[in-house]
């Protein structure tokens, strides 16, 4: 239900200027945004930052951290999981910040790729995959559609990750397209009995389709593709929002292997500074971007 009074239902915002979903309003998120998907993850790597100054966890599950990271504001937003999850994220914050707005995903997903649990799979693009409904009820086309991979902001992603590989080792990073299914299951071709899914050839079919296909997650696509299609605060001579995605691998698809809850443990926390340093180094200064004045930073800048 709606915490607050809203009246503009093209654009349902709060007397305050809080988003209905995330609950946030201008001033409680940075330009700098690392998006995950567990809250746990957020709270984990939001304890790497100099100084928290905002926390909001939202009536529809949205974690909000804002704070401040060699001096520069950065927000940590857990989202939970799936691309209208994404959606959600990505337009409210845009409502609510003013100037460009850097996003990095740093998510978990499953290898089908060289890449084994434990390692990093950045995404050079994405591409998404989704279950076709017209095969299912009416018998035509395929069983899941592919669309055409979209890219990440490439200075954006080499500087993730370069960071990541001076974290955890070089060897440990792999680069390739990044599938972003509609679902954890039938669309990422996990076989079981208890749905008609016709997803036995899947994997197969996706890695030849996409040659550099290394890794399926279920947000990245429509990170990247909202980037491509947002239109408004061009600023610094750049695009509104620039993304990139770095992922954990936790499934190793083609060995199948899981990663231990002590590693995932230790790579979020290797990785929160590294993908800080990315943040702050790809915006390294405040000018053009979201006004102090009536912000949680107001009086740390
Ligand atoms: C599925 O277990 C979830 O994990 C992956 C998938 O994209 C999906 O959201 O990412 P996160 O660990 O960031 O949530």
């Amino acid at each position: 239900m709606p915490t607050e009074q809203m009246t503009n239902a093209n654009k349902p915002l709060s007397t305050e200027g809080r988003t209905y979903h995330i609950e946030t309003r201008s001033g409680e998120v940075s330009n700098r945004i690392l998006t995950v998907g567990d809250p746990k993850r957020a709270q984990k790597m939001a304890s790497y930052l100099d100084k928290i100054l905002f926390t909001h966890s939202s009536h529809r599950g949205f974690l909000t951290i804002t704070g401040l990271y060699k001096g520069l504001p950065i927000s940590v937003v857990a989202i939970g999981m799936g691309l209208s999850m994404m959606d959600f994220f990505v337009r409210e914050s845009r409502m609510v910040v003013e100037g460009p707005l850097s996003i990095v995903r740093f998510g978990s997903c499953g290898s089908i790729c060289q890449a084994t649990s434990g390692d990093v799979i950045v995404a050079k693009s994405a591409f998404a995959i989704g279950r076709n409904y017209a095969f299912f009820e009416e018998g035509k086309g395929e069983p899941y559609l592919l669309w055409k991979p979209v890219e990440a902001d490439k200075d954006l992603t080499r500087v993730v990750q370069r960071k990541l590989s001076e974290a955890v080792g070089a060897e440990h990073v792999f680069a390739g397209s990044v599938g972003n299914a509609d679902s954890f299951y039938g669309s990422q071709g996990r076989i079981g009995t208890d749905f008609y899914d016709c997803n036995e050839g899947l994997l197969d079919r996706i890695r030849e389709k996409y040659e550099d296909a290394s890794a399926l997650e279920m947000e990245s696509h429509m990170l990247f593709h909202l980037a491509q299609a947002s239109t408004g605060a061009k600023n610094m001579g750049r695009p509104s929002i620039r993304t990139a995605c770095a992922l954990m691998v936790f499934a190793d698809r083609t060995g199948n292997k899981f990663i231990s809850p002590e590693d995932s443990e230790r790579l979020v926390g290797i990785a929160a500074r590294a993908v800080f340093d990315a943040l702050v180094e790809d915006m390294p200064t405040q000018e053009g971007l979201h006004p102090a004045a009536g912000s949680v930073w107001e009086d740390e800048m």
